[in-house]
């Protein structure tokens, strides 16, 4: 049986008890190697002194990993600047924060060549290689010139920008370029796929027909593969022990208030300032609900290498300290803001006690937090999911209250209609998202990549350019 190799820049099966936030992916990636037998590939996090490419092979969690360690040139070029001052701002369009320097290129292509010398070795006959997001997208090209002829599949997790942003990229076309290595390149939703259509027509000449990008003379199956999560399982986990005392523990501390939660890694793209300002029009606008709500704020510091993820944290600091100043009395605080991660058990319980849940990213690939939310709920008495309309999520959850994140009126106005709406609307809202969430769970995902990628229409023709 072909086995699925998985690849990401790091790899971190998590579980209940891990404290803080894994991300996303992590989640996704866990869920997905479970069911099938595989390796899940990445970097370590630990940086030596000069690269090896030694492989230290684990189980953690119930899933195979393996690990190599990078040097910490590395982890400055190709992860703090490449990835996260370059892609990852570029890509959620902050052209106004994205870095660009020849080392970090030189050092993004350097570790995608040394992911694939070190992982070349192990793929054997008939094994699948799903490589997943923007730290790799290289990888496949790397892979392709040593050799490597098995199916490769690269999913995005993260938004891809409209063509005139990709272009402010220096040297965008070769990067895209090297994207035809693949044989599937699957994306989180319709949006992000045409984007990318219309840069492939556009810049790469290229043209799609069902499905299938030709360009190049290479021909290469995209899709729109929008991620879940293991929604029963995290419903179920959301009535167990740990869930169930952190939900008693919240509403003794709510003492009868309502509370509007958010729960986000700390990164510019969540919107968190722009939620901070909205809740603050909420308290100016409808001063009914001052002392009647508060907003937690759950927020878990990530790459606080890169100094724009310090600007917003000190920033957040700021924008809470004002606003709670301004607006608390000597037994109420509108904005608990909490710097720390949670287990995900006692998370699903704080998901159950939130009345409603904030979710406002400026930009976000899908937003899985979103998902968690709705699976959390108790279906006779469920809470409300205010979503922004850039999140990916968006496109699939239309029950919930749709919301424009660059405007604190229309958020504002959102959290004020959440608030008081009546139980009937939200159980019917949250029937017909609950059914989304569980139709479209993880294993739906994992599933149809996985199909699409053994029968796409990609690699017959991949495999005929490369031979000619
Ligand atoms: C990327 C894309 C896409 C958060 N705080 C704690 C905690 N978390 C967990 C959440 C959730 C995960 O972290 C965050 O996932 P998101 O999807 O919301 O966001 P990213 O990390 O930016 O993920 C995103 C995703 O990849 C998957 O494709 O949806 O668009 O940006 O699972 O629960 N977990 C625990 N404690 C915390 O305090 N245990």
């Amino acid at each position: 049986m072909s086995r699925l190799i998985v690849v990401s820049n790091r790899v971190n099966p998590p579980s209940d008890a891990n404290v803080g936030t894994t991300g996303g992916l992590a989640m996704a990636l866990a869920a997905a190697l479970r069911e099938y037998s595989g390796v899940w590939f990445g970097w370590s996090g630990e940086t030596v002194e000069a690269f090896t490419g030694q492989i230290s092979m684990q189980k953690v969690a119930g899933v195979t990993v393996a690990l190599v360690d990078l040097e910490e040139q590395d982890r400055q070029e190709y992860y703090n600047g490449y990835a996260n001052k370059t892609l990852w701002p570029l890509l959620h369009s902050r052209t106004d924060l994205a870095a660009y320097e020849r080392s970090f290129g030189e050092g993004y292509q350097r570790v995608n060549r040394r992911f694939a010398e070190t992982l070349a070795p192990l793929i054997g006959p008939g094994d699948l290689v799903w490589i997943h997001d923007y730290h790799l997208i290289p990888m496949a090209q790397e892979l392709r010139r040593l050799g490597v002829t098995n199916r490769i599949g690269f999913f995005l997790h993260i938004p891809w920008p409209s063509r005139q942003l990709m272009t402010t990229l220096p040297q965008h076309r070769e990067l895209v370029e090297t994207m035809l290595a693949y044989d599937l390149i699957g994306f989180q939703t319709r949006d992000a796929l045409e984007a990318f259509e219309d840069y492939a027509a556009r810049e790469l000449d290229g043209h799609v027909d069902d499905g299938v990008l030709t360009a190049q003379g290479r021909r290469v199956a995209i899709g729109a593969f929008p991620i879940g999560i293991e929604a029963d399982a995290f419903a179920q986990t959301a009535q167990g022990p740990e869930a169930q005392a952190a939900f008693a523990v919240m509403r003794a501390s709510q003492a009868g208030r309502k509370m509007i939660l958010g729960v986000d890694r700390l990164d510019y793209s969540k919107g968190l300032e722009e939620r901070f300002h909205a809740y603050e029009q909420l308290l100016a606008d409808h001063p009914q609900w001052r002392e009647q709500v508060f907003l937690l704020q759950i927020a878990t510091p990530s790459r606080d290498e890169v100094e724009a993820y310090q600007e917003i944290r000190a920033r957040l600091d700021g924008v809470s300290g004002r606003i709670n100043g301004a607006y608390a009395t000597v037994d109420w605080v509108p904005i608990r803001y909490v710097n720390r991660g949670y287990r995900r058990d006692q998370l699903a319980g704080i998901y159950r006690a939130a009345e409603v849940g904030l979710v406002t990213p400026l930009r976000d690939g899908m937003n899985l937090v979103a998902k968690e939310y709705v699976a959390a709920q108790d279906p006779e008495d469920p809470g409300v999911l205010v979503l922004s309309r850039y999140a990916g999520a968006a496109e699939q959850m239309e029950e919930a209250v749709i919301v424009n994140p660059f405007s604190r009126e229309d958020m504002s106005e959102a959290l004020a209609s959440a608030l008081a709406m009546p139980r009937a609307e939200r159980v019917s809202r949250w029937e017909r998202l609950m059914a989304g969430v569980r139709r479209d769970d993880v294993a739906a995902w994992r599933d149809a990549f996985v199909q699409a990628l053994q029968g796409g229409a990609g690699r017959g023709e991949l495999r005929e350019v490369a031979a000619n």
